[in-house]
């Protein structure tokens, strides 16, 4: 039918050309042919070909939706081990346990030392002072009896032992007394009298002006008030440097450096004693 309907106008065609007059242009003329129609008109429907040869494989298709979910397979056979894996963290402290038993004894130790022996030396050492005070003391008493003179009220000690005059009232204090501090014409004498008889020519006596230059006082800072026995021209306090008195057989005082050192004599009064 298709092919009829193309025909149809090609028909047509052929027709209005054949009706044209021949001479078209500039009294060209062509040659005439009588009116002829040409009917084409489609022929009969031929026998059916033979069988093609089987075409080349087409180009891959799209790919298809995903499937549906199968049914479960069939369980494995167990596999072999793996690998040893890290090591993890310690794990918390665990109780503690009951006390295990007692082990058996010891061998015996080493024998100890006799005694403790930094005590015993301290109490040594103790005992030393002590030896060394008595000592100190046995030969003050031997002097005392010896030497000692006294009067109503004093006791008098000459020391044959040379000292600096502190030193000197050092060792009277000692002994509860002070260098000897005569106040009056009495004493005086009296002490004058025990270093002549001692065969001594001058000792310390407790008189000095160390608080206050040209200010005498006794040693024990009694102030000197009405008695005095100062040599004539003395005190003088010569070289600028004496602060301190002794005393010379003639009874007399003078006053004389404190440092050097010399035989004294120490007073206790008898209420003391
Ligand atoms: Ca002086
Ligand atoms: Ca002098």
């Amino acid at each position: 039918m298709t092919g009829e309907k193309l025909l149809l106008p090609v028909i047509l065609m052929s027709v209005v050309m054949s009706l044209l007059p021949m001479q078209t242009s500039y009294g060209q003329h062509l040659p005439e042919e009588s009116c002829t129609v040409q009917i084409l008109v489609p022929g009969l429907k031929g026998e059916p070909g033979e069988k093609g040869q089987k075409g080349a494989p087409g180009r891959p298709g799209r790919v298809g939706p995903p499937g549906e979910i199968g049914p479960p397979g069939v369980k494995g056979h167990k596999g072999i081990m793996g690998r040893y894996g890290k090591v993890g963290p310690s794990g918390m402290k665990g109780f503690k346990g009951d006390p295990g038993d007692p082990g058996p004894r010891g061998p015996d130790g080493e024998p100890g030392v006799p005694c403790e022996c930094a005590p015993m030396r301290r109490m040594i050492g103790e005992m030393d002072i002590l030896v060394a005070q008595l000592s100190s003391e046995l030969k003050f008493i031997k002097t005392a009896v010896a030497g000692i003179k006294e009067t109503d009220s004093k006791v008098y000690l000459l020391v044959k032992e040379a000292k600096r005059y502190t030193e000197a009232e050092g060792y009277c204090q000692t002994r509860g007394g002070h260098l000897v501090m005569p106040k009056d014409e009495g004493a005086n004498a009296a002490i004058a009298g025990y270093i002549t008889d001692a065969g001594l020519s001058r000792v310390y006596i407790g008189i000095h002006d160390l608080e206050r230059e040209g200010v005498f006082t006794y040693v024990d800072h009694s102030p000197m008030t009405t008695f005095s026995k100062w040599r004539k021209g003395e005190p003088n306090n010569a070289y600028d440097d004496e602060d301190c008195a002794e005393m010379v057989t003639s009874g007399e005082w003078t006053d004389v450096a404190c440092h050097p050192t010399m035989y004294f004599v120490c007073e206790f009064d008898k209420d003391n004693i």
